[in-house]
């Protein structure tokens, strides 16, 4: 897979700088909104009359801050789902805002969104789904092509700078793009835009939506898959590189990526969200958490309450550390004052030297000897360990027993409980 790449090239495979910033941004918020919010959809089929897109009280501000209060680093929009509604006013299609009654047909979604990005100074990125379902011209492959990519233009031109583009790789099973040439686009308008998951990706599909990585979750992309429907690999081109993060979407509310009237579906608990972060961030992965706003263009309050106490807890837990060390070499020491009680781990590689670690444990000082409280395979750009009883002392050493080549660790940090 992976256009052949062999398991060396792997091995010494390494991150682009804009990967290696990506991967530090860590959280995003994911945001689906569409013609699907105002007609009880996920999957709208293409049919519904954009004459139901109604926000009665559309703010994107609201949004985006809830998101950065609680931590988030960057935003992504449904600019365009699989029904084929475009949130913008696109010369392409009718079949948009524009052919809405919102602000008269003359509002612009993405527009709103990435200008509050701006203003919060949030990251903002796109999803543009190949997949289309309402657009007739999507039978004929050249035509649509054209269709895409002008639409894609549109937004790579028209928003600002964008951190990621999201090609979903949904209903797309058996079809083949020009992906060379939308791919051309993206480098030459956002050349340093993530692309998620299709063409040549530098983010990939972690391989589910429940919002967790595996553990080890490497950074070499020979797992990858396209989308939960298929194995085909055949959506990658061969420059894809070796080295491709995995990102983990997730929507705050069951399954559902969409607001729903009446949505029985449970939210997730504080507890839930905090342990999909341990799970995705602390193995070395991205969390993309969605949040739909309902057919006002609001996040629901309980959604926004349960982001603040998100951040609030991720601050709690993360935000200052007992000790922390970093260094080049096997053996890494954090000492604290007496009197601590530690109850978690967080291991972060320098991943611009690569992906170097292959195992290690982590060791307190307790009565006179080492004794193990932790180990693992990889670290990568980011592991958490959570001990099962918070430990007392004052020195804590980690070990890299296994690598390929000198490891260096950028951070060796002790937490609370
Ligand atoms: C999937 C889509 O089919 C869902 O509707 C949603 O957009 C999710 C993030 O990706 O492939």
């Amino acid at each position: 897979m992976n256009g052949g790449k062999s398991m060396v090239e792997m091995e010494r495979a390494k991150p682009s700088r804009q990967q290696a910033a990506w991967q530090d941004l860590e959280l995003g918020m994911f945001c689906h909104f569409g013609l699907n919010t105002f007609c009880d959809r996920e999957w709208g089929a293409g049919d519904d009359s954009p004459a139901a897109f109604n926000p009665s009280a559309l703010n994107a501000q609201q949004w985006v801050r809830s998101a950065k209060d609680a931590g988030f680093r960057y935003f992504m929009l449904t600019a365009k789902h699989h029904d084929g509604f475009c949130l913008w006013p696109t010369k392409t299609t009718d079949y948009s805002v524009k052919s809405s009654p919102w602000r008269d047909g003359k509002g612009d979604v993405v527009r709103e969104c990435a200008d509050a990005c701006l203003e919060a100074g949030l990251p903002f990125g796109i999803y543009i789904s190949p997949w289309d379902r309402h657009d007739s011209r999507y039978a004929d492959v050249a035509a649509y092509d054209d269709v895409y990519c002008e639409q894609l233009t549109e937004l790579l031109t028209g928003y600002g700078p964008l951190v990621e583009i999201w090609f979903d790789g949904a209903g797309s099973e058996g079809r083949t793009y020009d992906w060379p040439r939308i791919m051309g686009l993206v480098r030459k308008y956002q050349p340093d835009a993530m692309v998620f998951n299709m063409g040549a990706p530098t983010v990939r599909w972690v391989g589910n939506e429940d919002g967790f990585a595996p553990y080890p979750c490497w950074n070499a992309a020979e797992a990858a898959r396209v989308s939960m429907f298929t194995n085909d690999m055949t959506a990658w081109l061969p420059e894809t590189p070796a080295w491709v993060p995995a990102e983990c979407p997730v929507p705050i509310r069951g399954n559902h990526w969409f607001w729903h009237p009446n949505d029985e579906t449970p939210l997730r608990s504080l507890e839930e969200l905090v342990d999909l972060y341990e799970r995705s961030v602390g193995h070395g992965a991205t969390l993309l958490l969605n949040v739909a706003p309902d057919n006002r263009g609001l996040f629901l309050e309980e959604e926004a309450e349960r982001l603040a106490e998100f951040g609030s807890e991720l601050r709690r837990r993360f935000g200052n550390p007992l000790g922390q060390s970093n260094g080049e070499g096997r053996s890494t020491v954090v000492q604290l004052p007496p009197g601590k009680a530690v109850k978690r781990l967080v291991l972060m590689e320098d991943i611009t030297q690569g992906e170097r670690v292959r195992s290690y444990i982590a060791e307190a000082w307790i009565d006179g000897q080492w004794i193990r409280i932790a180990s693992g395979s990889a670290i990568g750009h980011k592991k958490i360990d959570t001990l099962a009883v918070p430990i007392h002392s004052e020195s804590y050493r980690l070990t890299v027993l296994e690598s390929e080549g000198e490891p260096f660790i950028r951070s060796f940090a002790v937490y609370g409980e």
